[in-house]
């Protein structure tokens, strides 16, 4: 493309102040220096698209209407920016999508699962807090954009990085970079990647060449869908995420429904199940990055020795960690639930009563604590995991054997 070709977008190249002077054979040269340098960054993965999200507009108004964000206030309240990359960032005129695998060594998921005395934390979640590194890469890359551009003649570049907390569709946006298809369970993957990575975007005012997306391959699986154990993929590639753990766990403030206490099983923080049962996941690669990799204190934890944690104790052990979000109140709630769901023990009666009486825990923690005390004193010993888990349990041994 050259300085003069119109970007697909219009509304983009009203909003541009300076044209780009770079011509297509600099656009395309720059292209690929930038896929090197995302590589050279730790990025797996670097696709461009352009801004046009059209197309998601009324699927993402959809879902709004529909309740499905919850309490989640800000997946509204940005209205449809989140399919409007140039409003998010005005002059933007393509989106850099990057993928950073985050699959620890040792996921040790099959023997987490099958404990109901060890916590189960998502996978993602277990290392450093994703945010602050990626986005310091992206910045870094497009710092090196800039200075690349400076050398053609062109002193006007402007960039802005995100990840995932910014008002804007990643998954559509990685999907059209050719990152992955969308899977039913909503989230991108790839044939030879899996799912197993986060997205990061740098906007940028370059009218770089696009790439092409990938052709979508669940074809007849449904996998995900029957496997999420609070059927909270309500349709193919929608999520409903009021009933998903990730969203009850992490982003719920309050007491979790009742309903759904009993499906969590041990999972205290976030969810994997629609990704454990997926075939695509089979040859997912290992993280490359050893902050994602798990620290001891959160390698399958017992889920007493969790609860026992003080807030100082909690505070220390989660620090640099996404974890620590949640606040200690969330996380004492979010383990009470398990161990509610964890077999007849009177060790774990006890704990629960002991905290009763600690002073770090509110009323919403303490309702909880109750339920679980009841659950306990309900069930015979050694009752059996769920059916939809021990199926889980099953899939990964045979799917996923280097990680169960
Ligand atoms: C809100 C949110 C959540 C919510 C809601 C999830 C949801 N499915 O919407 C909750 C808390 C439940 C959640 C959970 C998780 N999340 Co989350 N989440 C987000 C966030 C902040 C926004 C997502 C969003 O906009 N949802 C609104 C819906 C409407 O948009 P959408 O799902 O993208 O839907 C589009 C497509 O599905 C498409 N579509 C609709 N119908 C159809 C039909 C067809 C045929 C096709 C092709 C497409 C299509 O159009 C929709 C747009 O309207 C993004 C970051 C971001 N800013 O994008 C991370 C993000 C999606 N989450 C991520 C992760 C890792 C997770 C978890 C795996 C974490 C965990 N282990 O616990 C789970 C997975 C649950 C799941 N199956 O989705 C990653 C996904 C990476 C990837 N490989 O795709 C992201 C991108 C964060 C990041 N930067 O890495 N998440
Ligand atoms: S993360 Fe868990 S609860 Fe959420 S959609 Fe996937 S399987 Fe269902
Ligand atoms: S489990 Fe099957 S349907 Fe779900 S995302 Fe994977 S391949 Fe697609």
């Amino acid at each position: 493309m050259t300085a003069t070709t119109p970007a697909p977008n219009t509304a983009a190249t009203t909003i541009t102040t300076e044209p780009c002077p770079l011509t297509q054979a600099q656009l395309d040269a720059l292209s690929r220096q930038i896929k090197h340098w995302g590589k050279a960054l730790g990025f797996a993965h670097i696709g461009v698209a352009d801004i046009d999200l059209s197309q998601h507009e009324a699927d993402l108004q959809n879902w709004l209407n529909k309740g499905y964000h919850g309490e989640m206030n800000y997946m509204a309240s940005h209205g449809m920016m989140r399919a409007r990359p140039h409003e998010l960032h005005p002059g933007t005129l393509r989106v850099i999508c990057a993928r950073m695998d985050y699959l620890p060594p040792d996921a040790g998921f099959a023997s987490n699962l099958t404990d109901p005395n060890l916590a189960y934390i998502s996978r993602y979640a277990g290392g450093r807090d994703y945010h602050k590194m990626i986005r310091q890469r992206l910045k870094k890359l497009g710092d090196q954009i800039t200075e690349h551009c400076k050398t053609l003649g062109f002193n006007d570049t402007d960039f802005r990085p995100f990840v995932d907390s910014a008002p804007v569709l990643e998954r559509p946006l990685a999907d059209k970079a050719g990152i992955g298809w969308t899977g039913k369970h909503s989230l991108i993957l790839h044939p030879d990647a899996g799912s197993w990575f986060f997205l990061g975007e740098l906007l940028v005012n370059l009218p770089l060449p696009l790439d092409i997306p990938i052709k979508e391959g669940c074809n007849t699986c449904v996998a995900c869908i029957k496997s999420c154990p609070t059927n909270a993929i309500v349709e193919p590639y929608v999520v409903d995420a009021r009933r998903c753990i990730s969203y009850l766990t992490i982003e719920l403030q309050g007491a979790i429904p009742e309903e759904f206490r009993p499906l969590i099983g041990n999972r205290i923080y976030g969810c994997d199940d629609c990704q454990l049962v997926c075939p695509v996941n089979s040859q997912a690669p290992v993280t490359a990055e050893t902050d994602f990799h798990t620290r001891p204190a959160l390698f399958q934890p017992e889920l007493i020795t969790l609860f026992n944690w003080s807030e100082a104790l909690f505070l220390r052990q989660t620090e640099g960690s996404a974890i620590r979000r949640i606040g200690h109140k969330r996380w004492l709630r979010n383990i009470a639930i398990a161990l509610g769901n964890a077999p007849a023990n009177p060790n774990i009666i006890n704990a629960l009563e002991q905290r009763k009486h600690s002073d770090e825990v509110d009323d919403m923690v303490l309702e909880h604590i109750d339920w679980a005390i009841t659950q306990q004193k309900q069930k015979a010993p050694q009752e059996a995991l769920s059916r939809k888990t021990q199926r889980v349990i099953r899939a990964i041994q045979k799917g996923l054997p280097r990680d169960a």
